[in-house]
């Protein structure tokens, strides 16, 4: 196979996974400005989410998020997904809303909380074995506002007990992944705050277990790809939640912010084999002031052009240039790549793979946006962005 064949081949293979709850309202603790035509249940999100995949061709699963997502019937929800098109990928365990996680969840120094957040996270195991899921996604909100109020050792011992609980339960096939935070909710401390804290975590639980890497979830100037780098080569990266930050966890599009870096985290997948395994690639973002479904294919398009670039690296001039310390011809070669105009690329693949080109274009165009205004708020004009 040449090396573009091959790397047309990957990029249709590609699968990102869009996250439920981008569909729907969500805004900032400022303000959601809310859009009419939204989804008003789990149904009408996937019947959403179908419509990103039907044009992107590369986003066949749908990141459930519980209790948000929660149906009488998950066999129900997966097969309304397959009618649709995709299929329910990580179920997202919710410890950060309850009125009794005021001082944490898994972490709380109440042992009854701690049992109502671990019942919570089986709940998900649960839901996982209906919908066929793999992942159960992990993110705790847990933390402390101010020095002395909880004993930082005392909230890793019980976020280790708890997370040992729930990775007992998890069955034949299925993934624990933890996502860290530097902050937010929590100030002072956050008990996930770092992919050493998650991998420390991980490493103890065995196999199963894996690491989340949310790129708005680092301090400013955090090298990123260091970190995917470190954790495929130890066999611990489970996965991404893609989106963009300027100043913090801002969950803008994933690559409007910085594409180089996404790139950069890309090249580092693709080195590190993890572009083949079992690494999910999951948008986690929200849409306050643009269009939902539109950003979201925007989304996806950008983590595709930066992993095309990535998979246009040349590898043997780039070690080759490494080998002789050759920094600026090593700089060269994966500037190269960056560099490189990859939408003409992006466009022939789609086109092989039965798509239009241009898949904003092409959904703008089908009348989606209009189309579920009408029905879900009953004739309102159609949302800006729709
Ligand atoms: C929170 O900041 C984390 O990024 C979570 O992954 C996610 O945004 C939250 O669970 C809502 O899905
Ligand atoms: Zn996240
Ligand atoms: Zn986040």
């Amino acid at each position: 196979m040449t090396e573009l064949a091959a790397v047309k081949a990957a990029l249709r293979t590609q699968a990102v996974e869009t996250p439920s709850w981008a569909y729907g309202n969500s805004g900032t603790r400022f303000k959601v400005f809310a859009q009419a035509g939204v989804p008003r249940d789990p149904f009408e999100k996937l019947d959403d989410a179908g419509k990103v995949h039907e044009f992107t061709g590369v986003a066949p699963t749908v990141a459930l998020h519980i209790p948000w997502d929660r149906v009488d019937d998950y066999a129900a929800l997966s097969a309304h997904a397959a009618d649709r098109g995709v299929r329910i990928g990580a179920v997202n365990s919710n410890t950060f809303q309850d009125d009794d996680y005021r001082l944490g969840s898994i972490c709380h120094p109440d042992a009854a909380v701690r049992r109502k957040a671990v019942d919570h996270l089986l709940e998900c195991v649960g839901i996982m074995d209906a919908t066929g899921s793999r992942d159960l996604k992990l993110w705790f909100a847990d933390g402390t506002n101010y020095p002395g109020q909880d004993d930082i050792r005392s909230r890793q011992d019980r976020l280790a007990e708890g997370l040992a609980e729930v990775y007992e339960r998890l069955g034949e096939g299925q993934r624990m992944l933890l996502e860290y935070k530097l902050f937010e909710p929590a100030f002072y401390t956050t008990d996930v705050p770092d992919w050493g804290t998650a991998y420390a975590h991980c490493l103890k639980l065995g196999e199963k277990a894996k690491v989340v890497v949310d790129t708005g979830h680092h301090a400013p100037g955090t090298n990123i790809e260091f970190i995917v780098a470190s954790l495929l080569r130890e066999g611990k990266l489970g996965g991404f939640d893609f989106n963009s930050r300027f100043y913090a966890d801002d969950d803008l599009m994933a690559g409007a912010a910085d594409p180089f870096q996404l790139f950069r985290i890309m090249y580092e997948v693709v080195r590190g084999g993890g572009f083949s395994s079992d690494v999910a690639f999951m948008l986690d973002q929200c849409h306050n002031i643009e269009g939902k479904i539109p950003a979201i294919i925007r989304s996806v398009m950008n983590v595709q052009e930066a992993t095309a670039k990535a998979l246009l690296v040349d590898a043997e001039a780039l070690a080759a240039a490494q080998a002789d310390g050759d920094v600026l011809e090593a700089n060269a070669v994966l500037m190269d790549a960056y560099n490189t105009d990859v939408r003409p690329l992006l466009r022939e693949v789609r086109g092989e793979m039965g798509l239009d080109p241009e898949p904003m274009k092409a959904y703008r165009a089908c009348g989606w946006g209009e189309k579920v205004v009408a029905e879900r708020v009953g004739g309102q004009q159609a949302g800006w962005g729709a």
